[in-house]
């Protein structure tokens, strides 16, 4: 047992190192591996969909999960497939890979289930591959619009005004301890993401799926997102103290910034004790995190959120230990029973503002993961400005319709007019003149694309005539309708 979760521990430390080491701008695309030919005859038959989600494990490949740890496409498959190819290939395959597989794994596989509906949600394949949907998830369809999200790197998120604060980390069972945490407040981390007025809290989400939920109200009496959380009172005991009771001792003082704190001293934060969004331990950066064999999380970085305890208190001795007969018992009396700790999320790659705005979905957080850890990257996503999202987006459009060969259009230099057009709309949307945009793409973009998705065939106004081109043209401007129509 302890032999296998070695090479297990070995294993995790190779995906990550492989990953790191063939790394693309393109999310996952580190799949060009083992020999594997499947995606050169997917990209053979759909040259378009090069450098969309589409162009990774993801197209084929589902997640899984090890004990309570959820892993993306990519670790799944090395977890339960393995480099030495141990494992049953057909438990990493989802319906669309499934279905390839079936037809024989050529590029004439990849035509042949073209008609088929492989995961059932109502979409063909081939109609869901021109609009950059999953055909082996039915959670994504041509219909869905992920939400507006912002992806911060370490650097931007330590750009903002940092906020370092003393505190004591209650845990239940793992050892309680005191030390200092710098970061950005949350707060302001969501107020520069541009959250929506009618935003109602968070959901932390880490690399291996574990969350935690913050309310943005103080007066909810949780771990709440705005204002200050009330002073606390440094607790120093001799029992509770590793250092001068080795044997059953449950907090650890020896954090260098304990030094010359004696028991009963407040505890001044400047600016007041926050709701954090930590980068660093003790003036280090948080050690990034990795799944250890037991399926647990080793490191709490890049972001930690850090919650201070909302009613303060003294650390308590482990649930665990059989010693309760002490200076401050497992859960005593309500003075020490805020055990803040749980509620700290580790290696956080998601922020999700909640609600979702209407018509929109989450955004596929699993695949943000591990490579986000790796990158030092966090995207929030939710009840956001989705301004930079549309931009994004139409920037995207724009350079797929001006990729558009003669032959998909119906005249000569139409990519280039249809670009123009986009580029008219993208300066709108930059003015703020949200329903002149929404406006021009009901009555002028979306007419010359829409034949196909609303008629079954191309139409004689439609400038874009290739249908898997006008299908992705068609299902991108009904994104970005989605999108504008985000109430401020
Ligand atoms: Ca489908
Ligand atoms: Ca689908
Ligand atoms: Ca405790």
């Amino acid at each position: 047992m302890q032999r296998r979760s070695v090479v297990f521990g070995m294993l995790v430390l190779a995906v990550l190192g492989v990953l790191a080491a063939t790394a693309t701008p393109q999310a996952n695309a580190a799949y060009h591996h083992m020999g594997e030919m499947d995606s050169d005859y997917f990209l053979q038959v759909y040259p378009e969909a090069a450098g969309t989600k589409l162009d990774s494990c993801t197209l084929c490949h589902r997640g899984g999960s090890v004990g309570k740890a959820t892993l993306g496409a990519c670790e799944w498959c090395h977890y339960s497939y393995g480099y030495d190819a141990h494992g049953d290939i057909m438990t990493t395959l989802n319906p669309y890979g499934l279905d390839y597989h079936e037809a024989g794994s050529d590029p004439a596989a990849v035509t042949a289930i073209d008609e088929l509906d492989s995961d059932g949600d109502g979409y063909t394949n081939v109609d869901e591959i021109a609009a950059i949907r999953y055909p082996g998830d039915a959670d994504d369809d041509p219909t869905k619009v992920e939400a507006p999200y912002r992806v911060y790197t370490l650097a931007e998120i330590e750009a903002m005004p940092s906020h370092t604060q003393f505190q004591l980390m209650n845990t239940h069972k793992s050892g309680d301890y005191y030390c200092e945490y710098t970061g950005a407040p949350m707060e302001d981390v969501l107020a520069d993401a541009g959250m929506l007025p009618w935003a109602t809290g968070i959901r932390a989400i880490a690399a291996d799926g574990f969350a935690n939920t913050h309310p943005l109200d103080p007066a909810t009496g949780y771990y709440h997102v705005r204002g200050t959380y009330p002073q606390s009172t440094f607790y120093w005991d001799a029992e509770a103290d590793r250092a001068t009771n080795p044997l059953y001792g449950w907090c650890d003082y020896s954090a260098a910034s304990v030094a010359g704190r004696e028991n009963g001293d407040p505890i001044v934060v400047e600016g007041g004790a926050k709701l954090l969004l930590a980068y660093q331990y003790e003036g280090q950066y948080l050690v990034p995190g990795s799944l250890n064999a037991a399926g647990k999380l080793d490191g709490e970085g890049p972001f930690r959120v850090v919650p201070p305890q909302h009613t303060p208190g003294a650390p308590d001795q482990s649930s665990t230990s059989a010693i309760q007969d002490v200076i401050w018992p497992f859960d005593g009396p309500e003075l020490y029973t805020d055990h803040n700790a749980g509620f700290s999320s580790k290696c956080v790659t998601v922020i999700k503002v909640e609600p979702l705005p209407e018509g929109t979905t989450d955004i596929d957080t699993l695949e943000a993961g591990w490579e986000y850890v790796r990158d030092g990257k966090i995207v929030i996503y939710g009840a956001i400005d989705p301004t930079p999202t549309v931009l994004e987006k139409a920037a995207d459009l724009r350079e797929f319709v001006l990729s558009l060969e003669r032959e998909d259009l119906r005249g000569k230099n139409m990519g280039t007019a249809y670009a123009n057009k986009l580029d008219v709309l993208a300066r709108q949307v930059e003015n703020g003149a949200t329903e002149g945009a929404a406006d021009k793409i009901e009555s002028d973009l979306l007419p010359k694309v829409d034949g196909v998705v609303t008629g079954g065939a191309v139409e004689r106004d439609d400038w874009v005539t290739d249908p898997a081109a006008q299908r992705r043209v068609y299902w991108s401007l009904r994104e970005l309708l989605v999108l504008l129509s985000i109430e401020g």
